[in-house]
């Protein structure tokens, strides 16, 4: 499997985001059941990452996670069921939008509790160490991250163990409703804190698609080769609030106005039009994908409720559950 173009990179980007300004509009109309983390502004990072991946690799994610498994092959139209409480929910209906999984297609899971991931990407990479499968495993986590003990457990672990591990954080300057820089004593998260782990320090434009595709595909490499794991800072921002309820009203308009002149959708476009590509092709590449979703939409929500009788399947490893009662 090659490496997409970045024309396949910018149709997937507009993929998640029309996927999730069509999940925005159903939360806004009270159709999605739970909360919902949206990425949007943040797409740059799933699909540059996931790029440089092979099916056998894993990667793992936040709350904020729909944009990941989706850029992993997740089938949208399980992923939106899971979200609609409809038949064919990606987790049968026993997730929601904070848990998304698709083992199948090597995302390992959204977690709600932060940083509660980055150790299980640990086990995932020393597996792959022990059985010698060569796979990597790719972590996504926020800024707010790390502040939490797992985080600095787990890159202490990997690093001492050298596991396969890229541990990438997505610094988009808020934990929930407070900026990252009022609760660190460094200036970049990740970054300036790698050197506490013996790891380089690696910060990447996270709005920037082939430059993250570049980076992330090099730790990648260096994962795969046996040279243990790499602390990748993407620095980005998330255009909507902390979830969809929130109207993020705390953050200074300038700075809003700012990011949005860097959106990573813009910026591909405008770097393929400098490589020759006509903006007619973009808008009907977007065109496509949001009458697409409006059609998945429309065929998702005509689908019955998930079926009761499954609901006490998959909830425990083995697969029993009566005699727990
Ligand atoms: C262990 C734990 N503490 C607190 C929370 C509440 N909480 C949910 S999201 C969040 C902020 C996380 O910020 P960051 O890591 O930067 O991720 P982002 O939401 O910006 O993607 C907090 C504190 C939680 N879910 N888990
Ligand atoms: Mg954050």
């Amino acid at each position: 499997m090659g490496v997409p173009d970045d024309l396949e990179l910018f149709t997937q980007m507009c993929f998640l985001r029309r996927f999730e300004e069509r999940v925005d509009a159903l939360y806004r109309q009270g159709r999605v059941h739970g909360p919902v983390h949206l990425g949007l502004g943040q797409e740059a990072v799933a699909v540059g990452a996931a790029s440089v991946l092979s099916p056998g690799d894993c990667s793992l994610g936040t709350y904020r996670g729909h944009g990941h498994a989706l850029a992993r092959g997740a089938p949208a139209d399980a992923v939106l069921a899971e979200l609609l409480g409809r038949a064919g929910g990606i987790c049968g209906g026993k997730g929601g939008s904070m848990h998304i999984t698709s083992v199948a297609h090597g995302y390992y899971g959204s977690y709600a509790i932060v940083g509660a991931h980055l150790p299980v990407a640990c086990g995932l990479a020393w597996a792959a160490k022990i059985r010698r499968t060569g796979t990597v495993t790719v972590c996504f986590f926020g800024d707010g991250t790390t502040n939490i003990g797992a985080f600095h457990e787990a890159v202490n672990l990997a690093a001492v163990w050298r596991l396969p591990v890229v541990f990438v954080c997505e610094n988009n300057w808020y934990m929930e409703y407070t900026p990252i820089g009022e609760v660190i004593p460094v200036a970049l998260p990740a970054a300036d804190r790698a050197a506490a782990y013996g790891l380089d320090r690696i910060v990447v434009n996270g709005n920037d698609v082939i430059a993250v595709r570049q980076v992330v595909g090099d730790a990648v490499a260096a994962a795969r080769d046996g040279h243990g794991p790499s602390l990748v800072e993407a620095q980005t921002y998330r255009l909507t609030g902390h979830s969809a309820a929130d109207g993020a009203a705390y953050r200074p308009a300038e700075e809003v106005a700012r990011w949005r002149e860097q959106d990573p959708l813009l910026r591909t476009r405008a770097a393929l039009a400098a490589a020759g590509t006509a903006a007619e092709k973009l808008d009907e590449i977007d065109a496509r994908i949001k009458a697409d979703l409006a059609a998945l939409a429309r065929q998702v929500l005509a689908r019955p409720a998930p079926d009761p009788a499954g609901a006490w399947t998959d909830v425990w490893s083995d697969g029993s559950w009566q005699w727990r009662n």
